[in-house]
């Protein structure tokens, strides 16, 4: 009997140290609240890296996650898909957006429902949205890629952007940037030639590189400001032997670009992290469908591992900021192709 008291004891010991060690009571399964996310486009593993984010803030609290992409990187897709999550009266819906302004109808039928909206990594314009989740300043990311191909070719040459949709609202706003920086005197013997885009799909971002290196013979530089983008460049530059000849940087994953940096091919690319941005949207959702914060400047909340945020002015709208982009190189990726 004694032993079965003690046993009890234990057993009841141990639930509650659980409980209290992940420092919030998790919610009850009944009318569980629903956390969505709608990535760009099925396939594209940095993508798979923020939704897995989001998924891992989500189930910390206990709550519910809903993961979703279209197949292709289209508006149509993505509204197909707000159209079922508020029918399945989801309580958020994270946006990554394929459009900056063809969302908001679709989204704010969503807000009017009660559903609190937010978009990360590819914004939404502010009527479509309670915040948005920037992974970094699009000024700094978009001027430090010119600045890296300006090095790379020595200042002199044809450069071209391979991009992801024609209508990605970050990475236009990032090419913005680098048109900018491209006035500045240090650029006059460089030009940008063109702007090509593989839509974040693997073959069209191949050929478009193809492309590229066909009608420019005398291209010497490619930023593509695109994971999936720069992968592609990469691989065309090494199938092509062009390594030297034609150089890559822009924004990549470590995983997919670590044997193109450790060969030569692309000298250094920037990212940041992609499982910190989904992680980030979630803790942001959470207090938003919470109510301890509405998306107004200067409010905070506490963003699980990733500690105290606060929102900013961002335009029109509001934002809430990651940090700063990392420079990805041959002396650190190989610690960082194992982490994302
Ligand atoms: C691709 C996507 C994503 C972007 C990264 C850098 O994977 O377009 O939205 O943030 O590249």
């Amino acid at each position: 009997m004694k032993k079965i008291i003690t046993m009890t004891m234990v057993l009841l010991v141990l639930a509650t140290g659980f409980l209290s060690a992940s420092g919030q009571q998790p919610a009850a399964d009944e009318g569980k609240k629903k956390f969505a996310i709608v990535f760009k486009n099925t396939g594209n593993p940095y993508g798979e890296k923020e939704m897995a984010g989001y998924k891992i803030a989500i189930e910390e609290m206990g709550y519910e996650v809903i993961l979703k992409a279209p197949a292709q990187p289209t508006v149509d897709g993505q509204i197909a898909i707000i159209e079922e999550l508020i029918a399945q009266r989801v309580d958020a819906i994270a946006m990554v957006a394929n459009d900056v302004d063809a969302l908001n109808m679709a989204l704010a039928k969503a807000m009017k429902q009660g559903i609190k909206v937010l978009s990360l990594d590819s914004a939404v314009s502010a009527a479509g949205r309670l915040v948005h989740i920037n992974q970094a300043d699009p000024e700094l990311i978009g001027r430090v890629q010119i600045q890296a191909i300006k090095e790379m070719i020595n200042g002199e040459g044809q450069i071209a952007v391979l991009s992801a949709t024609s209508q990605a609202t970050n990475q236009n706003a990032w090419i913005e940037w680098m048109i900018e920086e491209l006035k500045e005197p240090e650029y006059s013997k460089m030009e940008l030639v063109k702007v090509a885009y593989g839509d974040d799909l693997r073959d069209k971002s191949v050929s478009e590189m193809e492309a590229l290196l066909k009608n420019y013979p005398n291209l010497k530089g490619v930023i593509a400001p695109t994971t999936v983008g720069i992968a592609a460049a990469g691989l065309v530059i090494e199938e092509k032997g062009l390594k030297g000849q034609v150089h890559l940087t822009g924004l990549g994953l470590p995983s997919e670009m670590a044997s193109y940096i450790e060969s030569g091919i692309c000298e250094w690319m920037y990212l940041w992290n992609p499982i910190d941005v989904g992680y980030l949207a979630g803790y942001a959702a959470m207090a938003l469908v919470d109510g301890s914060i509405t998306g107004a400047v200067g409010e905070t909340f506490e963003a699980g591992r990733l500690g105290k945020k606060e929102i900013i002015a961002d335009g029109n709208g509001t934002q809430i900021m990651l940090g700063a982009p990392f420079k990805f190189e041959a002396s650190n990726i190989a610690e960082w192709k194992t982490v994302y």
